[in-house]
């Protein structure tokens, strides 16, 4: 009896801790909008694993809000229910009209994550720079409980660029906090890691709350400043920890060969 309970401890400490870090999801079909064709948005809202592409239910969000400078728009009432697979997710069709940066945020309802004995609340946001105008590309949200403000331009990045980012929370630089990092292969694709361990890629805000990382390749990239809320919630009878992430979406640009151009 003794020993094979001792087995089962055994078992249950070499047992592979799965690698899955959740991610809210805001994936615009452009990032950015030149062309009067891309003009029509189309947002898609998940809360998945996105380099294994599953993932979970993401019920209606709190709020989903768009910016433009401090100006919020709600678009809660025009997301639609979808499915993936056997999840629920969402999308919404925003046109833009005028020229200037478009700040895409949503605030899920708090999941309980019984793996981790928490729930989860990622404010997810990612930007549409469209006709030439990025103004405010490096201004915190008012009110915003948790994010990451870019310090380098989140439009027109280049994989290989490094990505600097301050965390933010409660309008504090979140100083020594993880930030959780991984890339999104696109619809119907799953990347493949040397290791289950890789599939985050992690690193530490320093004293001022910055971060950097280089993407190795182009595509969506997904950072997550998590930090734990000064509160808890109630799960069956106990309160339990809140885990924060403020996530941002970038678009990381392949850069190309030069063409045969006019010497003169
Ligand atoms: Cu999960």
């Amino acid at each position: 009896m003794k020993k094979s309970f001792f087995l089962l401890a055994v078992l249950v400490i070499l047992a592979p801790v799965p690698a899955w870090a959740h991610f809210g999801m805001l994936i615009p079909s452009v990032p950015t909008v030149m062309d009067s064709k891309d003009s029509t948005v189309t947002m898609d809202a998940k809360f998945w694993h996105p380099f294994e592409n599953n993932g979970m239910d993401l019920v209606k969000p709190k709020s989903f809000q768009v910016y433009q400078g401090d100006q919020a728009a709600d678009l809660l009432p025009s997301l639609k229910e979808t499915k993936l697979g056997d999840h629920t997710t969402w999308r919404l069709s925003y046109k833009i009209e005028r020229p200037g940066l478009y700040k895409f945020v949503m605030e899920p309802e708090p999941y309980w994550e019984p793996a981790e004995d928490c729930f989860i609340v990622h404010y997810t946001k990612v930007y549409v720079d469209a006709f030439g105008d990025d103004d405010g590309w490096n201004e915190p949200t008012p009110g915003l409980k948790t994010e990451i403000v870019p310090l380098i331009k989140p439009g027109g990045l280049y994989a290989g660029n490094t990505f600097v980012g301050r965390v933010l929370l409660d309008g504090q630089s979140a100083k020594n906090s993880e930030v959780e990092i991984e890339w999104y292969p696109g619809p119907g694709k799953a990347g493949q890691a040397p290791y289950e361990s890789m599939v985050p890629q992690t690193v530490m805000t320093d004293e001022q709350g910055l971060f950097f990382y280089t993407p190795p390749t182009e595509g969506w990239w997904g950072f997550a400043g998590l930090n734990t809320a000064d509160y808890k919630l109630p799960q069956e009878g106990q309160q339990k920890d809140v885990e924060l992430g403020a996530v941002l979406w970038l678009y990381f640009h392949k850069f190309r060969d030069a063409t045969a151009g006019s010497a003169e």
